[in-house]
């Protein structure tokens, strides 16, 4: 049990550990305890099974695979393939929200939230929007941003909104990606058997798919989420397993998309749904997330975050949540079965994301409301059959301030700080605190949870370190949800947390320490606000004070995001190894002459310490060119 425990340094997981061991129910730590020794050749990445010869490993005595590939050829295909994987999951949600958008009618269950945002973004995408109905804009807008998808000819538009010297280095190394799917479908070909054999091409053709994920998929997810559900705007929250309410019935969101989720709060909120919980006997009914759902309805909503990914098994466990409602990705597939050790309903609801054991209740944006209320239903029917013996929600929560869009920062820094400037939403404050000093850097600690490492450590640890040396932290999915648990949130904690100059622009410009920018998807919000404050002072993006941290990555979706965050000029930070260690040169690549290409690369420090230490040192070490420039 304590090794387990030991696995996590969240108290109210510690608890929940305890109960399931109780309980007899099987976790994550549990199956963790089982795999003592890790396959090596898969954490070096150079097993190979993308043909039917294989699988091959290269070892000392075997050195190359059946086909002759050697361990280069195999790590770069692998790596290939993850950035593959991530971009084809986040430019899927971005779809999905780009199909929705189509939907969008007055009255309507999906409307357009920001018809000011959407029209400036229509002349972006080169649609005018003159004289337009809203609706007919953006029918219009939805069908231009699904040709990012699939378009035959062009790179992606959204490139534009990069500095001018960051797209010229993009052109000179071949990187700007073309339609999102071509990018994803061309690793998929070039790392078939037989295909790209060359190291330095296939870290070419990753980070090339890697920027379609960010500066077109997850971009347009980005943008067309606040056209449809409005820009997020700083709002209070709780979070940690304590939100969820004994008396209320309990129903937790998991998984990405806001199109689900928002229908689900609309059609909770229904008088007729909340009528029906007192009819069952509960008081109301608590909404909270899980993962990047939970990220997206905190940050427009306010709604509480139940915890973050390594947490998802032990809300279940609590006894006290009727519904565990999922669309995509970062789901463990466990959940159908410790969810038989309770009343729980596991409700899956997207055909991408079936799970054996659950309870299959499809959700189609043609008939959404409807739709989330049948869910919503079936998970207040459910309440009478919770089992009072069974229920243990474990004591402790984190007040947070959470959603702040770029707008919100920009806007938030401009309130306060210069009273004195003329012109109001402009970049200058932030600047400002930057060029003096006050504030050292901006570095993005996002990212998930690893079982490598203890949950929330690395991301804890790391966060604090920066502020304590008045670096502004911001931090999209699980590292948001690591930061909220905490206290970091809180602009009055920032005396307690932070140095002298980043508590005093909290007090001033009332900000929390650690800034909540949303989901993964959000992380082009990064992308969006370096290329402002770029362009604002004409430079590059790899001129400014800032840097990229990963400090428990698990998902393709990260490596596909470390990936274009590093070809966009940003120094990216691992707190967990990439297999690619089986590969020398791919090492040297990655973690070295990449920079030569798109002045950024990977810096990979286990030890969490060490790392927030090569950040700063990394930042500081950027500071007198930057200051220059200024
Ligand atoms: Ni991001 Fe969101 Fe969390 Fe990791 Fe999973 S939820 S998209 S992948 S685990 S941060």
């Amino acid at each position: 049990l304590e090794q387990m425990q030991n696995m996590t340094i969240d108290l109210n997981s510690k608890a929940l550990i305890e109960k399931a061991e109780k309980d007899g129910v099987e976790t994550m730590y549990k199956r963790k305890l089982g795999y003592k020794v890790q396959c090596g050749f898969g954490l070096q990445g150079v097993c190979c099974r993308n043909c039917g010869m294989g699988p091959c490993r290269i070892s000392a005595k075997t050195p190359r695979g059946l086909c002759g590939a050697d361990e280069h050829t195999i790590v770069g295909r692998n790596y290939a393939r993850m950035c593959a994987g991530g971009a084809a999951a986040h430019s899927d949600h971005a779809r999905d929200i780009t199909h929705t958008l189509g939907l969008t009618t007055p009255g309507g269950a999906y409307q357009v939230a920001e018809p000011e945002k959407l029209k400036e973004f229509a002349q972006f995408m080169g649609v005018d929007p003159e004289g337009k109905d809203i609706y007919e804009l953006a029918h219009e807008v939805s069908e231009v941003c699904l040709m990012e998808f699939g378009k035959p000819h062009g790179v992606s538009k959204l490139l534009a909104r990069a500095p001018k010297v960051r797209q010229d280095i993009w052109k000179e190394y071949g990187i700007e990606p073309r339609a999102i799917d071509r990018e994803i479908a061309t690793v998929m070909h070039s790392t078939h058997i037989g295909c790209c054999a060359d190291i330095d091409a296939l870290v070419h053709m990753a980070f090339r798919c890697s920027m379609a994920d960010g500066w077109a998929g997850s971009m347009i997810g980005t943008m067309l989420s606040d056209i449809l559900f409005g820009t997020p705007k700083p709002v209070h929250t709780e979070a940690n397993l304590n939100v969820l309410d004994g008396n209320n019935v309990n129903i937790i969101l998991h998984g990405h998309e806001p199109t689900l989720s928002e229908m689900i709060v609309l059609a909770s909120e229904l008088p007729e749904m909340q009528d029906l919980a007192k009819e069952v006997g509960a008081d109301g009914i608590t909404l909270s997330g899980i993962c990047c759902t939970g990220n997206e309805l905190t940050m427009r909503h306010g709604i509480k975050i139940a915890g973050d990914f390594h947490q998802q098994e032990l809300a279940i466990i609590t006894g006290a949540v009727e519904a565990m409602i999922v669309d995509v990705q970062c789901i463990f597939p466990a959940l159908a079965e410790v969810a038989t050790h309770y009343h729980t309903k596991f409700i899956t609801t997207s055909p991408k994301a079936q799970i054996t054991g659950s309870t299959y209740m499809e959700f189609h944006e043609e008939t959404a409301l409807e739709d989330a209320k049948t869910i919503v239903r079936e998970a207040i029917l459910n309440f009478k059959n919770r089992d009072a013996s069974k229920v243990m929600v474990p004591e402790l929560k984190s007040e947070a301030m959470v959603g702040y869009a770029e707008e919100a920062i920009v806007g938030q820094l401009n309130n306060v700080v210069n009273t004195q400037i003329d012109d109001m939403n402009t970049l200058k404050p932030l600047i400002d605190v930057l060029a003096s000093g006050v504030i050292r850097g901006v570095v993005g600690v996002v990212g998930c949870n690893n079982a490598r490492t203890p949950s929330n450590y690395n991301h804890l640890t790391i966060m604090k370190e920066l502020i304590k040396n008045d670096y502004l932290v911001v931090t999209t999915g699980c590292g948001a949800s690591a930061a909220a648990k905490n206290g970091l949130m809180l602009k009055e904690n920032a005396a307690k947390y932070a140095g002298k100059g980043l508590a005093t622009v909290c007090q001033l410009v009332d900000i929390p320490p650690v800034i909540h920018l949303g989901s993964c998807v959000d992380n082009s919000r990064i992308l969006n606000i370096c290329s402002l404050v770029a362009n604002a002072l004409d430079m590059d993006i790899a001129d400014l004070p800032v840097a990229g941290c990963a400090p428990e990555w698990m998902s393709e979706k990260a490596i596909a995001i470390g990936t274009y965050v590093v070809g966009s000029g940003i120094e990216t930070f691992l707190g967990v190894m990439p297999p690619v260690t089986g590969s020398s040169r791919a090492v040297e690549i990655l973690c070295g002459s990449i920079k030569d290409k798109v002045g950024a690369c990977f810096h990979v420090n286990e030890d969490a310490e060490a790392l927030a230490q090569d950040i700063m040192a990394c930042i500081e070490a950027k500071r007198p060119h930057f200051e220059e420039l200024y």
